[in-house]
């Protein structure tokens, strides 16, 4: 540990000095910048990458190799921070390394959770058990707290009305009321440098923690209440303890509601303060910041700033409005409709009784202009399609809506979901803004996910390439494809994998005590959230089936067959039964495959708990085949899909998200892909509603289930939901699609059985991903949505 402090120290004041530098030439350029609000920023290990960002690989190794240390022994003994779920929060994590690589000036803002995401195991029964992840228990050297930022944020309260000091008049047209919060916590910036690879740039992510506004209440003190004088410096602290788990679904908590406040109060005080501290006027705002709302988790601010512009800053509303508009952009990360944040009026009325008018003034001015008050049913359903309020089980706010109609942009993160946001789920909207609603494709940053996990790899395509730049500009990799036939090239592409999936085997060795082989033997991976709609299920259903043919097998035959690891691994919400059912199956399979003797190693099923950014990189880099096999139309995007093509991994894939960029760029025979497409999805659903999904299953996934409910993997009632499900209306379209899942999974071992057209495939997937770099991604951001520009240091020669 002490080395591992010491050598992060170092890097901590170098980074120090540099960002100082870099904040200092930011304010005197006066430049435009950009603020990223997110409620989650799943960032990984910080010590290797800022090193290598630093270029400083070398030097450190030998400097440690003098004194008998090892620096790849260091990074190890990093925690990796979980400040964040998944797919939205290492998306943020992947557009700071950009933003400080290519001299964008940009601030992350988000929260300094006490406890990230929980700490996954396996218990004997194969189910998962959560344990609480107490980070900061350990020295964490990246983070600075900054004492001279802390921020006092109100709740609850009352609302008074405004009355002009001069004429003692109140003026309801000007629609500016006071605002007296009951309760106050502080927030606390605790700063987070952020390095750019080869630039001296070096940004900021703020990430908030609360604080009581007196840490002790001393006249309870003094009467020896002793556990009433901390009451309120815990009821404080409460407001960051932990993130939320639940990935895709809304759960609505008064707590989380808070914690969305307090992390766009804090923010917007933030960035006006050093708007301020220019001297220069409010309405500059648009021209000093944008500002992107990553989901709808900060919509808020919305509501906010037009607290800030009219109650405070005495500027009318529909010049507020404008500020407001031209400054916010809102990112969609998802349509299931489960996962669209509604909470409810009374519950905002309770903790921020202004926001609620100013949400219902937007309201009414929004539908004043754009629908026709009219009793006829027609123009009443338009108003309550448009309308932010919504009548339902309860009154609530839709705060998609709110980031559509607060925002001059609205976008979604690959072509089909932007679609699916501009043609079905927001369609009202853009047919009054046809213009707001655009689309930006997601990306990853070539330097974490490989040259820093994958440096074989990355030196390979160095000295291929005769160059490094494609670890700035990715789009040089498209020169690989003409070795993609070269017999030598492919060798030591080969042997690279190879040796990934060596290091792999020695984990699982290690961690579970399996053998599992690396000759000839394809590494099947599927990593991340465990969700019904993203089909592990399928998955695992489809290896039951497998398993079950290779025991009807002979000897002979069994010569004749591919040998395959299949690897899974992620999270489920812990409220999300099925998920944790899909958990429970897989390992229960894994035990009876695993342990079979017929079975051999032709077929083994591990499942890796606790899945984070640093496994990731372990997995990424061994795989030959990465599964994305969500059902078309419901994930938004995927970036681990990116990430596995960058590292020579062919993609086994749906026609969904960001897989149909991969196979656009690729080409479809460099995939392998399966089932339906989107389009097909309705019609499918409605077969199944209409026959009962048990009536068109195939033969082969009533078999596997038969055999499930013959009590194979255990008690078969502990599965009951899943099946039901399957069985009655199968809403994510297993049946229909497993038998040509299954199609592809022979496809593939056909295919491994010629290693020429396998290792083609693998280097002109790498070859054809340059689209993929997240450098592109924020270049379109800044260029359509942000209106920004790079800001380099001046080089001091
Ligand atoms: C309110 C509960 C909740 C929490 C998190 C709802 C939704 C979320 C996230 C938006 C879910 C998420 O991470 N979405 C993923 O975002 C990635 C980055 O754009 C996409 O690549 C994934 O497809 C999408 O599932």
């Amino acid at each position: 540990m002490g080395t591992y402090l010491a050598t992060s120290y170092t890097i901590r004041d170098r980074l120090l000095q540099l960002w100082n530098d870099t904040q200092e030439y930011y304010k005197k350029e006066k430049v435009k910048q950009v603020c990223y609000i997110s409620i989650e920023f799943l960032m990984g290990r910080f010590l290797q990458n800022a090193i290598i960002n630093l270029n400083l690989e070398e030097n450190y190794k030998k400097a440690l190799a003098g004194m008998g240390y090892a620096l790849e022994e260091i990074y190890e003994e990093e925690l990796d921070p979980a400040l964040g779920n998944g797919g939205l929060g290492r998306l943020a994590a992947c557009f700071l390394d950009t933003l400080a690589t290519h001299n964008y000036p940009a601030w992350g803002y988000g929260l300094r959770y006490n406890y990230g995401l929980f700490k996954q195991s396996i218990g004997t029964d194969g189910e998962q058990l959560e344990k609480t992840d107490i980070w900061l228990d350990k020295p964490y050297p990246f983070m600075v707290e900054n004492h001279f930022i802390r921020i006092p944020i109100g709740f609850c309260g009352t609302v008074e009305d405004y009355v002009d000091p001069n004429t003692k008049e109140t003026k309801e047209e000007s629609n500016r009321s006071i605002w007296k919060p009951s309760e106050y916590v502080i927030a606390q910036a605790n700063d987070i440098l952020i390095p750019g690879y080869g630039t001296d740039n070096t940004n900021t992510l703020r990430l908030w923690s609360a604080r009581a506004v007196e840490e002790l209440d001393f006249e309870k003190f003094s009467f020896g209440d002793f556990k009433g004088a901390s009451e309120q410096r815990l009821n404080a602290e409460n407001l960051t303890n932990v993130l939320y788990p639940n990935d895709n679904e809304a759960e609505g908590k008064e707590l989380r509601f808070k914690q969305q406040y307090f992390l766009v109060a804090a923010t917007l005080y933030d960035i006006i303060r050093r708007l301020k501290e220019q001297k220069r006027p409010l309405e500059e705002l648009p021209d000093f910041s944008a500002i992107q709302l990553n989901d709808t988790h900060p919509t808020l601010a919305i509501p906010e700033l037009m607290r800030i512009l009219v109650d405070q800053e005495m500027i009318e509303w529909d010049k507020a409005w404008e500020i407001t508009q031209k400054t916010f952009s809102y990112t969609n990360h998802t349509i299931l409709p489960e996962a669209l944040e509604r909470w409810p009026v009374k519950l905002i009325t309770k903790l921020l009784p202004r926001h609620m008018q100013i949400i219902e003034m937007i309201n009414w001015k929004f539908l004043e202009k754009n629908s026709q008050v009219g009793q006829n049913n027609k123009s009443k359903e338009l108003r309550s399609k448009l309308s932010i309020i919504e009548n339902s089980w309860d009154t609530l706010v839709r705060m998609a809506w709110l980031g559509c109609i607060g925002s001059h942009k609205v976008n979604g993160v690959s072509p089909i979901h932007s679609n699916i946001i501009k043609d079905q789920l927001f369609s009202h909207f853009s047919s009054i803004w046809p213009k707001k609603f655009v689309n930006v494709t997601n990306g990853v940053t070539p330097r974490r996910w490989l040259h820093a996990c994958n440096p074989k790899l990355s030196d390979l395509i160095t000295s291929t390439l005769e160059s490094d730049d494609w670890i700035y500009d990715l789009s040089h990799l498209s020169k690989l494809r003409e070795f993609a036939d070269n017999e030598d090239f492919q060798l030591k592409w080969a042997a690279i994998k190879q040796y990934n999936k060596k290091k792999l085997q020695r984990f699982v060795k290690e961690q579970f005590g399996l053998d599992i082989g690396v000759h000839d033997v394809i590494y099947d991976v599927q990593i991340k959230r465990i969700h019904e709609y993203k089909r592990q299920l399928m998955n695992i259903l489809s290896h039951v089936y497998n398993y079950l043919q290779i025991k009807k097998m002979t000897e002979e035959e069994k010569k004749q067959l591919e040998k395959k690891v299949v690897i899974i691994a992620g999270k489920a919400a812990p409220g999300y039964k099925a998920a944790k059912m899909i958990i429970k199956l897989i390992n229960r399979v894994s035990k009876v495959i695993n342990n079979d003797p017929e079975i051999g190693d032709l077929l083994k099923v591990i499942y890796i708990p606790n899945y984070s950014v640093t496994i990731a990189e372990l997995l990424i880099p061994a795989t030959d085949v990465s599964e994305h096999i969500s059902t078309p139309g419901t994930e938004a995007s995927g970036t681990s899909n990116m990430k596995f093509v960058l590292n020579g991994a062919i993609t086994l894939g749906t026609y969904d998200g960001a897989n149909l960029e991969i196979i656009e760029n690729i080409g479809e025979e460099n995939v392998f892909t399966f089932g339906i497409k989107a389009s097909e999805v309705s019609q499918v659903k409605q077969n199944n509603i209409e026959k009962g999904a048990w009536n068109l299953m195939p033969k082969s996934l009533q078999g596997v289930l038969g055999i499930i409910e013959e009590g194979k993997f255990g008690d078969p009632e502990e599965f009951r939901m899943i099946l039901q499900e399957l069985k009655g209306v199968d809403r994510y379209i297993l049946g229909n699609d497993f038998t040509s899942y299954l199609q592809a999974q022979k496809v593939i071992n056909e295919t491994w059985k010629n290693p020429e057209k396998w290792w083609k495939m693998s280097i002109i997937g790498c070859a054809g991903s340059g689209w993929a770099s997240s450098d592109r991604t924020i270049k379109d951001y800044a260029e359509t949505i942000w209106d920004i520009k790079p800001c380099p240091l001046p080089k001091i020669e």
